[in-house]
């Protein structure tokens, strides 16, 4: 899964035209390089980012979607957790939701029963402004997996089939440098949930931590991170990197073809 990201700094239209042409280009690039699916975000979850009206997230999100569309015969997931534009964004085409608050916002739930498209339930603890203050679980793995069991329920009881459900421990989210080590370390353990596992690692301040690079120096820790995701059992990885990162998994694919092991 490629990232898209629309959350330009210029509101004019005519940024938002080179915006458009810009995203067009990224992803036509990335879908070369190997990516399945791309995800478009029109808001920054980053910690500390600002809100994004719904207005202003359809505005960035809509538009590319149509545009990619069009263009490409390429899966498009759309990174949101407000139902106006998850509803906006499935008319424009979106394929799939993203959603970092797992549908815990007001309609979100009922607005993806009624879509009827896939959606996959990341887990957050706290809030994106100050979700990295003081991050606590009694114990990281068990309690967000019993969190997305939840999730999952919730869906299911709601009208959303398990078959258009995929979930995501959502690094970075509310998680220290520990608990984001000890949920990659026991990734293995969400296959229990028995839907396919998304990832998103790429170029995270876990790995500033534990590189001590800077995040557009973040690639080959990313790639490194992306191939261990894989190899415990994540389906899909949200990835800056695509190319190196389809080359590492083709190392893992062909090794997995030939000689899968005893692991
Ligand atoms: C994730 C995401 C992630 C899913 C972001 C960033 C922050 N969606 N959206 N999983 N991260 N499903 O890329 O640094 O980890 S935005």
């Amino acid at each position: 899964m490629g990232i898209l990201n629309v959350t330009p700094d210029s509101f004019s239209d005519g940024g938002r035209y080179l915006s458009l042409d810009a995203a067009e280009q990224q992803a036509e690039r990335m879908l070369a390089d190997g990516a399945d699916l791309l995800d478009i975000g029109g808001e920054s979850t980053r910690p500390g980012a600002a809100a994004v009206s719904v207005d202003e997230e359809i505005a960035r999100v809509v538009p590319v979607v149509e545009r990619l569309k069009k263009r490409f015969d390429a899966v498009v997931s759309v990174d949101t957790s407000k139902p106006d534009v998850m509803r906006a964004a499935v008319a424009a085409g979106a394929d799939m939701i993203n959603d970092v608050m797992a549908l815990s916002a007001p309609g979100a739930l009922t607005t993806v029963t009624t879509l009827g498209v896939p959606v996959c339930l990341m887990h957050m603890q706290g809030e994106p402004r100050t979700m990295q203050q003081a991050p606590q679980y009694d114990d990281v793995v068990a309690d967000i997996l019993g969190y997305l069991e939840q999730r999952v329920s919730d869906c299911e009881r709601a009208g959303i089939p398990r078959s258009r459900l995929l979930v995501d421990p959502g690094f970075g989210f509310g998680k220290t440098l520990d608990h984001n080590l000890a949920l990659l370390a026991n990734l293995a353990r969400f296959q229990k949930l028995g839907l396919p596992l998304l990832v998103g690692i790429s170029r995270k301040s876990m790995l500033g931590a534990i590189t001590d690079r800077a995040v557009e120096d973040r690639m080959a820790a990313s790639v490194a991170a992306a191939l261990i995701a894989v190899e415990r059992g994540a389906r899909i990885v949200r990835v800056h990197d695509v190319a190196e990162t389809v080359d590492a998994l083709k190392v893992w694919s062909a090794m997995m073809a030939l000689a899968p092991g005893d692991g």
